[in-house]
């Protein structure tokens, strides 16, 4: 296995903080349990580790209520890593706190300057190319300034849309191999994903497009029977991971780690 889109040696998580009870939230579906939170959290990490790879748990950052949903703030690819901008207001000083941990993994650390805005929710890396969706938190210019930032890193990167009303690119699809995109309909009728495959989340259960492939697994949240079981007859070695308290603050599988093989010194 060697695809550098879903093998991966490392991966940075941050434990949720106290503060996540103000987490950002389109809708108000009730306050995330804390210790409900922290319980799935260990379940997602564990499941990362099981992969074989190195897992850095950061402590909680109080001050940032969002932090959990670590990747926003940074891409990180197999030559050097990109500091987001975050669009969110509350969320834009997330990006300087964890540059130093980037630091430590790679010599190469780019940035994204004002006025700009991108967050990691936005991106999708794919075997051939880096799909980059505008949305209330991801400017063109954003897209613009990634663009620049990675050309010579050996990647296109190419501007798509998030569907109004939904959070950020990736809340609504994944990779789950070279050749194959998980979406819901409402972003694949776009035209976004031409020349992938696309498999389709079950009617009802578009909330659990936002799985990650990571080395042999394929992680998503519980509670999606219809789409797992399409999943599983596919071929796909899935893990299932409890979501619910990420759920209220519009966070899936993608948003809790960065994923990344840092390069050999
Ligand atoms: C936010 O609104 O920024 C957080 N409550 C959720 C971020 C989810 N991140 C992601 O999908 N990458």
């Amino acid at each position: 296995m060697s695809a550098r889109s879903y093998t991966f040696t490392h991966a940075i998580s941050r434990r949720p903080s106290k503060s996540i009870i103000d987490g950002l939230r389109a809708i108000d579906i009730g306050t995330p349990d804390l210790a409900l939170f922290e319980a799935h959290h260990a379940d997602y990490v564990a499941a990362l580790r099981s992969t074989g790879a190195k897992v850095e748990l950061l402590e909680a950052d109080e001050a940032y209520p969002d932090s959990v949903f670590i990747e926003d703030a940074a891409l990180c690819l197999p030559k050097g890593a990109v500091v987001m901008r975050p669009g969110a207001p509350s969320r834009l000083g997330e990006a300087a706190v964890l540059a130093p941990t980037l630091a430590s993994y790679y010599s190469d650390i780019r940035t994204i300057d004002a006025p700009d805005f991108i967050e990691g929710g936005d991106i999708l890396t794919t075997e051939r190319e880096i799909l980059v969706g505008t949305s209330a938190r991801t400017t063109t210019g954003g897209i613009e300034a990634l663009r620049r930032a990675t050309a010579d890193w050996g990647y296109t990167v190419r501007e798509v849309h998030t569907p109004e009303g939904v959070l950020h690119f990736k809340t609504d699809c994944s990779l789950l191999d070279e050749e194959t995109i998980l979406s819901t309909e409402r972003l694949s009728v776009s035209g976004c994903f031409e020349g992938y495959k696309v498999l389709h989340t079950a009617e009802g259960e578009e909330a659990c497009a936002n799985a990650i492939r990571f080395n042999e697994l394929v992680i998503m949240p519980a509670g999606f029977p219809k789409t797992a079981e399409m999943l599983d007859k596919a071929g796909y070695n899935l893990r299932l991971v409890g979501n619910t308290e990420a759920a209220k603050l519009d966070g899936g599988m993608s948003c809790l780690s960065l994923r990344f093989s840092p390069p050999v010194a």
